[in-house]
């Protein structure tokens, strides 16, 4: 089970995470910006749509992106965070702000999801005294950087090194073990071959146990791989999900709630049509 705030979460089958992009320069066309109410909407149908979790963030970390402010940041979240913070699915906020954290966790967020794994000064302090999930992802550099010329030697090894170092980091902390989750990073700082290397090799990413979180939808890995733009990779995306299903993710932070599910129904049926 994953604590996260006051909700349980059972690790057994694959949990769906719902993203609801407050930026407003998404890649992938999805970005709402400081329209409250309609992101409120969209949280609110990818719930009933199947979502287990919704990923709330308002800082783009595409590649090249520009930070955004913490006020920025925050007026965007905090009336989201306020509208969906009593539903039935835990809120988890995309941030490496420990400012935005700590106001986050004080208005009901459930899950702290950093691209940076709670290396920036004060963010291991910031989530500390809760009882939220923290997701730590793995990311080579820095966004404005990070695709210039990414390097590894042993991609998957490097990666489960690095997150197995953040994992000592935050336990030391005084973090229990039942809040954390790991993630790869797929894009951040990793080619086209780095990627497929870490999806073909995803069960080797978390070496003690902890339950990973794989983030594919959309992302221009499945452009390279089909040829086509953001807005025509629904395909590409519940494929990549349900492979990252099969080799044991326990989180798919997808755009696209409804598919993923049926896609997930489908492997789940058949699992048990298998075991039967
Ligand atoms: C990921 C992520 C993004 C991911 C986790 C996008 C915020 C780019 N990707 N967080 N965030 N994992 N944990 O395409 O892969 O959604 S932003």
């Amino acid at each position: 089970m994953l604590r996260c705030g006051k909700f349980l979460l059972p690790l057994d089958r694959p949990l769906i995470m719902g993203i609801v992009n407050l930026t407003p320069d998404s890649f992938s066309g999805d970005g709402l910006g400081s329209d409250a109410e309609r992101a409120v909407e969209r949280a609110r149908r990818q719930i009933a749509a199947g979502a287990d979790l919704i990923d709330l963030g308002a800082e783009s970390s595409r590649p090249g992106a520009i930070p955004a402010s913490l006020d920025e940041e925050l007026e965007r979240l905090l009336p989201v965070l306020e509208a969906l913070a009593d539903g039935p699915a835990p809120i988890s906020i995309d941030t490496c702000k420990p400012e935005v954290m700590r106001a986050a966790l004080a208005r009901g967020a459930s899950m702290i999801n950093d691209i940076f794994a709670l290396r920036r000064p004060g963010a291991l302090e910031a989530v500390r005294d809760s009882d939220c999930a923290i997701c730590l992802m793995h990311m080579q550099g820095e966004p404005l950087s990070m695709q210039r010329r990414p390097e590894y030697g042993d991609v998957v090894r490097e990666v489960g090194e690095f997150l197995a170092v953040r994992v000592a980091a935050t336990t030391a902390a005084g973090i229990d073990r039942d809040r954390l989750v790991l993630d790869p990073g797929f894009g951040f700082g990793k080619t086209l071959e780095h990627n497929l290397t870490l999806l073909a090799h995803l069960a080797e990413v978390s070496r003690d146990g902890l339950p990973v979180l794989a983030g594919i939808s959309r992302k221009s890995m499945l452009g390279a791989v089909t040829g086509r733009p953001a807005s025509e990779r629904l395909g590409a995306s519940v494929a990549a999900a349900l492979i990252a299903a099969e080799r044991g993710a326990r989180i798919l932070r997808v755009h696209d709630v409804a598919e993923t599910r049926d896609a997930l129904r489908v492997r789940q049926a058949t699992a048990e049509a298998r075991s039967a």
